[in-house]
Parts: structure tokens; C-alpha cells; sequence
């Protein structure tokens, strides 16, 4: 039994169509209701169309990505519990449509976080990249937080007191936008929401968000038993706190910790080699040993680090993540699995003819393909040689 290659699709306004996606080889689809406001309940009829549509092309529905876990649940808040049940309401609709793998992550406000989202490569192919410089000039400049500074290497606030400088009122504006840009259809947060969030985490804590994690997976356990439901967390993005904000799913620790909580079967992981291969402190092929029976869902994508942290995301097979080991990992995982594990390629270079289209940022079709197809040969082959 194979994985399942899988492909992100944000459903009909997606500029990469279903074709596109069956040419480029993937049957699972990866998607979500993304114009269904934050924190409301995802309705069984619309759940049932986007199916509908997906199996129309002969595809199937495989991962939601995401059902997003509302900002009051996550600070816990006073309108948490009722998000909770609203939760648990488009859980129980999603599972009613034969759709139970979920994907969600627990980052304060921002979901991933990216400096530019058109780097260019040597030759020519567009990546994205997260440079801790061009964060320091949005944190120093921009939202100018109290204390920012502190957060940042002495080095690093040097080069972004010079480099911003030199910057026009547009160009910060143009910064500004990436960074507080998150899913592309779900809208952005603005400067004073998230300074005002950023104060409101600050007196929640590392720890706080941890309980407040454990409590929103407690809360939706029984769901999910009942329901045949698995969510997969996706790790912080990049694996580190950024923006004074807390992160609590960054490590191999942070992993560990949450399984050993909310130790059952429904509370499982979304494994992201470049997620958590942006921190020098991960070896994703060690987390995967030590959580992969716990991970229903891969996005599979690579990053390369400079010296100072800085990143960009490179090919899917060649970077820092050791993408042939992780392969091997999660082939052995899934020849012990009743059902395939389905991967996606995360993210793709904007190449070729897409240079010349509009396309989701890290979304575009070519990249993709083209890392989709690189990976699935890396599987092939080392099924091939387990089995020779
Ligand atoms: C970025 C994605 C993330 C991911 C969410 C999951 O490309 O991997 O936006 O979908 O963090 O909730």
C-alpha cells in the first residue's frame, strides 16, 4: 500500500484547477471551507457540495486543512465554550460526509509566517523565505512593540536600523502585508489587532497556551471517538516565537508533551518536515521516530537555514531536511497502517510558465508538480528496495 499523494486545493476559486491536480498524478484532495467565517459551524450541505465536486472529478476528499480553532478558544476567552461546541458541531457534519482527518494548528493569531513570497532563486524560480532581519524592521518599524529589541541578536537590529532606512513608506506597507497575511482566502490581521493580541498572549504565556491546547483537545475527544474523527496538529511555522507571540508546538518536547496529555488514539499530528525543519533545534527524521504513530497526515517540503536562522523553502528533496530518511520513516509507518497515510507536497517553487500567473503564494501548480512527482519516485524507489 502506498501514501496517499495528495494535493491542497482551496476549492472553486483555486486558480490551479481539479484537472490540474489529477494530471499532476495526486487522488486525495486537501481542502477546506475557506470562506466560512472563523469559529462558525461548517453546515452539512456545504460540507456535501465541496464533495460533490471534488468526486465529481474523480478525486476524493481526503484531509481537511484546515477547520480553524477560533482566537477565542485559544486564548480561552468568554465566548470559548460555545466556539467549542461550534467545533464539535462541524466535526460531527464532517464526519457525517465520510471526511476524518482534520487538520488545525495553535498559533496566537498569525498563522505561517513568511518575510517574502517571491525570493528569487539562481535560476530564476520564485520561493519564499523568512529572513530575520526583514521580521526585526516590521517589529522595530512597523508595529514598533515595547521591547522588541530584546528579541532580536544585536547584529540582526543593526541590519534592519540600516537596511530600514533605506526603505520607502510602500515598501513597508508591501512587508507589513506578507507578514500579516495568513491563508490567502481567510483574510489578514491589521497592526493594532495584532498589537492588541500580542498583549493579550503575553499575559496568557508559553504555559497558558499549553493548558488552553490540552483543554480545546479534551473538549473534543469524545467527538472524535464517537465520530471516527483524527485531528493532526500542525507544527508552528517556523518553530519559534516570533513577535513576542507564544508557540507551544515547535519541538520533539512539544510534540511528546501533547501526546502524553491527551494521551488517545483522535489527538494525532500533522508531520511537516519544513515546519519543523526551520529550527536548528529539530531532526525531523528523529521527531518522526519518536511520534510517527501518531501521524495521520504529512505535508513533505524542505527549507534551507543560513547561519543566522534566516530561511528559504529549497527543492523538496534537498535541503537541511533529510527528505530520503523521513521517506523511509513514513513508508515503514504506513505498511503498519490499515489506512494510507496521505502526503502532500507543501508548497512548490513558482517556476516555468506559473512566473508569469497569478497564484496562491507556495501554491502555484508547477512547483508542486514537480516536487509531487520527485517525491513519489523517492517512495517508489525505497518500496522497491525494502521489497527487493
Ligand atoms: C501553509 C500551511 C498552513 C497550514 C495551517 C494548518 O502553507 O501549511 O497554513 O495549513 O497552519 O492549520
Amino acid at each position: 500500500m502506498a501514501l496517499t499523494q495528495s494535493w491542497r486545493w482551496y476549492g472553486p476559486n483555486d486558480p490551479v484547477s481539479l484537472q490540474d491536480i489529477k494530471q499532476a498524478g495526486a487522488t486525495g484532495i486537501v481542502s477546506a471551507l475557506h470562506h466560512i467565517p472563523h469559529g462558525e459551524v461548517w453546515p452539512l450541505e456545504e460540507i456535501q457540495e465541496r464533495k460533490r465536486i471534488i468526486e465529481a472529478a474523480g478525486l476524493s476528499w481526503v484531509v481537511v486543512e484546515s477547520v480553524p480553532v477560533h482566537e477565542a478558544i485559544k486564548t480561552r476567552s468568554a465566548a470559548c465554550e460555545s466556539y467549542l461546541e461550534h467545533y464539535r458541531t462541524s466535526l460531527r457534519n464532517l464526519a457525517a460526509c465520510g471526511i476524518r482527518t482534520v487538520c488545525y494548528n495553535f498559533m496566537p493569531v498569525l498563522d505561517w509566517t513568511r518575510t517574502d513570497l517571491a525570493y528569487t532563486l539562481t535560476n530564476g524560480a520564485k520561493a519564499l523565505q523568512f529572513d530575520w532581519v526583514q521580521l526585526a524592521i516590521f517589529d522595530l518599524y512597523i508595529l514598533k512593540r515595547a521591547g522588541a529589541e530584546q528579541d532580536y541578536a544585536p547584529e540582526v537590529v543593526a541590519a534592519a536600523q540600516q537596511k530600514a532606512a533605506a526603505l520607502s513608506e510602500e515598501n513597508l506597507r508591501e512587508l507589513a502585508d506578507i507578514i500579516l497575511m495568513g491563508v490567502p482566502t481567510e483574510g489578514s490581521v491589521t497592526v493594532p489587532e495584532l498589537l492588541k493580541s500580542i498583549e493579550i498572549y503575553k499575559a496568557i504565556g508559553r504555559d497558558g497556551l499549553r493548558e488552553n491546547l490540552v483543554y480545546f483537545l479534551k473538549a473534543i475527544m469524545d467527538v472524535c471517538e464517537e465520530t471516527g474523527i483524527n485531528m493532526t496538529i500542525h507544527p508552528d511555522d517556523p518553530p519559534y516565537a516570533i513577535l513576542g507571540l507564544p508557540r507551544v508546538v515547535s519541538s520533539k518536547e512539544d510534540l511528546l508533551y501533547l501526546l502524553e496529555k491527551v494521551d488517545r488514539k483522535p489527538n494525532g499530528i500533522c508531520f511537516c518536515t519544513g515546519s519543523l525543519g526551520a529550527g536548528r533545534h529539530n531532526d525531523p527524521v528523529d521527531i518522526l521516530k519518536a511520534v510517527g504513530h501518531r501521524v495521520y497526515f504529512a505535508h513533505l517540503r524542505n527549507v534551507l537555514k543560513d547561519a543566522t536562522g534566516s530561511f528559504y523553502e529549497s527543492d523538496h528533496l534537498t535541503g537541511d531536511v533529510d527528505m530520503y530518511g523521513v521517506m523511509k520513516e513514513l513508508v515503514a509507518l504506513n505498511s503498519r497502517r490499515e489506512q494510507p497515510i496521505p502526503f502532500r507536497p507543501d508548497h512548490g517553487h513558482q517556476m516555468l510558465d506559473d512566473l508569469h500567473k497569478t497564484t496562491n503564494p507556495g501554491y502555484s501548480a508547477i512547483g508542486r508538480l514537480r516536487g509531487l512527482a520527485e517525491l513519489r519516485g523517492l517512495e517508489m524507489g525505497i518500496q522497491r528496495s525494502i521489497n527487493a
